[in-house]
């Protein structure tokens, strides 16, 4: 059994492939000026300070063949998947399906819905288009999730106390194990974002578990030694 070393305590990875990295809405909308992030007026280059960490966490589960599941949140161009009580929310100087310089604002299919260029999704990677804050509401996520057998989730991304904070609270009541990665998530608000972390470990990791992209590499390392080793024997 490999552990990474973590908040409140150590994480214990499964055995392979029964875990996978999630990546939660790093699309231009919130990253890149002129998208639903700045119409919200804040200052979206902050979030950018996470992708070398995000980007070496994708190279590793890409190298090793490891579940990846990419979110994006956005809605229908007719807005029919948007609450009214969404699409009157924030005051914004341009609100949801509004056309803003990328595109329309949170529109699937947009050119500021898509993933930023250094994490682009590749083909045979799972996208899961959200409505909502949360991953599991009104998408096959879960069902994706038992398919695969998947119970461990390492959660990434932006914002961490909103779409990610409600991601991981919604698999955290499924039953899934959850690893918040504190350098890979990022919010507009950095006391917010500290804040997050400190409810999610609180109280012996009421959500779960949260620890740094290091200590992901490193265990990694050691967790595909095992499972090599463990292929090589039972095939001997
Ligand atoms: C927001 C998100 N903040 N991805 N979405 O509206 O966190």
């Amino acid at each position: 059994m490999v552990s990474i070393s973590a908040q409140p305590y150590d994480y214990e990875l499964p055995s392979r492939d029964r875990m996978a990295l999630v990546i939660i809405d790093m699309q231009r909308d919130f990253l890149e000026s002129g998208g639903f992030g700045e119409a919200l007026g804040n200052d979206v280059s902050q979030l950018r300070a996470i992708v070398p960490a995000l980007k070496q966490l994708l190279d590793t589960f890409r190298a090793r063949n490891l579940p990846i599941i990419y979110t994006i949140e956005g809605h229908r161009s007719d807005l029919s998947d948007c609450p009214p009580a969404k699409l009157r929310r924030g005051k914004g100087n341009l609100k949801i399906g509004d056309k803003g310089t990328m595109g329309r604002i949170l529109i699937l299919g947009e050119p500021g819905n898509e993933i930023i260029p250094e994490l682009h999704p590749r083909d045979n990677e799972t996208v899961i288009f959200k409505p909502g804050k949360g991953a599991f509401y009104n998408t096959d996520l879960e069902t994706l999730l038992q398919k695969q057998s998947i119970t461990h989730l390492i959660i990434t991304g932006v914002t961490t106390e909103v779409c990610v904070q409600t991601t991981m609270r919604e698999a955290n009541d499924r039953g899934y194990e959850c690893l918040l990665v504190e350098d890979a998530t990022a919010s507009y608000f950095p006391k917010f974002k500290q804040a997050t972390l400190e409810m999610v470990r609180a109280q012996g990791g009421i959500v779960g578990w949260t620890t740094s992209t290091n200590n992901i590499l490193e265990a990694l390392k050691e967790y595909i030694m095992q499972s090599d080793r463990q292929k090589i024997q039972s095939n001997s």
